[in-house]
């Protein structure tokens, strides 16, 4: 038999293990921000959709709310290496969302924006597949620090691709690099091939 100090972590344990690698297990859920929260209020919040679309998308709180909503589990990945396993979000799918128009066949990525300046870039396929505009967390509101009223989901990448207090998503023709991607962080950022920092920071 091991002793703990043999066993050197759950993912070198188990292959099958749902930890990606150089991360580990917290039971909470850590705030993680840059810079000060926004204070947003409802009443002049909105979700645009721009950018290769026609026409431009433009939501209060009540059209968003009455899409259709949906409950995600899945886990979450800071690049910090905190892994929250078994979380659960409910609300719109970007896929619902873009369904009220028309992308243009030239939106390749997408730019997701925040009120307060955050901004992160994804593929608009992968944002397509798992992209969730996120209300609640756990069954409830999201807490102010976790980015109410709406924060961007898209769990197979790192955290910081996870946008809180989104304001937008534009559809862009290529890819370009959004807040932390300027500042040193992976353009795609997939936490099962390590992709935290640009390549040239880690050869
Ligand atoms: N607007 C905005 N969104 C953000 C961030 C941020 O600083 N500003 N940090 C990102 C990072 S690095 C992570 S890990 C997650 C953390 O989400 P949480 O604070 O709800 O745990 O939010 C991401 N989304
Ligand atoms: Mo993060």
């Amino acid at each position: 038999m091991k002793r703990p100090d043999q066993i050197k972590n759950a993912s070198e344990q188990d292959p099958g293990s749902r930890v990606p690698p150089g991360q580990f297990l917290t039971n909470k859920f850590p705030v993680l921000t840059y810079g000060s929260e926004p204070t947003i209020d409802l009443e002049s919040w909105r979700l645009r959709i721009f950018g290769l679309v026609d026409p431009e998308v433009e939501l209060d709180w009540d059209s968003f709310s009455r899409l259709e909503w949906q409950t995600v589990d899945a886990d979450f990945h800071c690049v910090t290496q905190w892994s929250a396993l078994d979380q659960t979000w409910e609300g719109v799918t970007l896929a619902q969302v873009l369904s009220l128009t028309n992308p243009s066949p030239e939106a390749q990525f997408v730019m997701v924006h925040c009120y307060g300046g955050y901004s992160t870039n994804l593929p608009l396929g992968l944002a397509l597949e798992e992209g969730l505009f996120a209300h609640k967390h756990m069954g409830e509101p999201l807490g102010k620090s976790h980015g109410w009223p709406l924060r961007f989901l898209v769990p197979s990448l790192y955290g910081w691709k996870s946008a809180k207090w989104v304001s937008g998503v534009e559809l862009i023709a290529e890819d370009a690099p959004g807040f932390w991607e300027q500042r040193g962080y992976h353009l795609n950022g997939d936490p099962w091939k390590e992709e935290r920092f640009w390549p040239e920071l880690t050869r």
